[in-house]
């Protein structure tokens, strides 16, 4: 039967708060949980991924797990361990002490930042391309995909890993232009990985069918995922203002744009 019950961590965030608007038209019952209060939603969780006992409350019951809590961006390796690394680790426990059945994580384009972002007639970036990090941050989101794959392996938990691109409610650089994924088409997304069947620990990209795409959304698909949204209408605004790619910039070399050289720093 397909997943009703889910629960949402980090629900109060910029994503979190995107997916609640739009995963109940799927049917979902959404469970929240975050660190911070959530306006509106007094029957949030409010709990810290260190805390173990909460987590496996909130778990208790539920079909499935978004898992959207975390930093999300650059910090220093110390915070990162915290949130990210034992944090995600707290989840998974907690998931398979409660007998959930499937997790869908929240990777990042930064698990695979250095890879060479493709130019010209270059192929599209593959999913088996080796995890390359950019950042301590997405050296997290490495960490939870072996995580992720190693419950699948030793205790049948599943989880569909999701390197989102850039999901916001509207492009705002030109890079964004190849990993930008549409609100709509996240929540689309979502809902395929959390009701294809036997996805042991499958590994996706996240965008839209964006005209400029660096990376093969062949897996997405494969769980049913049908992206409707191209960033293309954005574009010729976007290179107006900022300018096109310019392959001498290092900020502009690779996958993970310029997390792979001044990475922007998580503001907590
Ligand atoms: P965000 O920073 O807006 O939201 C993250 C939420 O997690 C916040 O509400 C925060 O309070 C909560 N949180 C942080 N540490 C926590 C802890 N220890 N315990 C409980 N809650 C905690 O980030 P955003 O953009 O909503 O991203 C959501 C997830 O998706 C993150 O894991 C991020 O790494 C991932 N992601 C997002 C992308 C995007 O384009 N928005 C791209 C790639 C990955
Ligand atoms: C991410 O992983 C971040 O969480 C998000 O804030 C964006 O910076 C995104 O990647 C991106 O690469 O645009």
């Amino acid at each position: 039967p397909a997943p009703r019950t889910v629960l949402l961590t980090g629900a109060a965030g910029g994503l979190g708060t995107l997916m609640r608007g739009l995963l109940p038209a799927y049917g979902y019952e959404l469970r929240l949980l975050d660190m911070v209060p959530i306006e509106g939603e007094p029957d949030a969780i409010t709990a810290d991924l260190a805390d173990r006992d909460a987590l496996r409350e909130a778990v208790r019951g539920v079909d499935a797990i978004i898992h959207l809590a975390g930093i999300s961006l650059e910090s220093s390796f110390d915070k990162i361990l915290k949130a990210n690394i034992q944090g995600t680790y707290n989840l998974y426990e907690a998931a398979r002490e409660e007998g959930v059945r499937r997790v869908v994580f929240a990777s990042s384009n930064h698990a695979v930042g250095f890879t060479p972002r493709p130019q010209g007639d270059d192929p599209l970036i593959p999913i088996d391309t080796p995890r390359r990090p950019d950042t301590f941050y997405g050296l997290s989101k490495s960490f939870g995909e072996d995580l992720a794959q190693f419950y699948w392996d030793k205790h049948g938990l599943e989880t569909v890993s999701v390197r989102i691109g850039s999901c916001f409610p509207e492009p705002t650089n030109v890079r964004m232009l190849s990993l930008w994924m549409s609100p709509t088409d996240g929540a689309r997304l979502f809902h395929a990985a959390l009701t294809a069947e036997n996805v042991g620990h499958t590994v996706v990209y996240g965008s839209s069918a964006n005209t400029r795409l660096w990376w093969d959304l062949s897996t997405a698909r494969a769980l049913g995922y049908d992206p409707q949204d191209d960033s293309e209408q954005y574009a010729e605004k976007l290179i107006a203002e900022h300018g096109d790619l310019d392959p001498d910039n290092p900020d502009h070399a690779h996958l993970g744009g310029h997390f792979c050289t001044n990475p922007p720093i998580w503001p907590h």
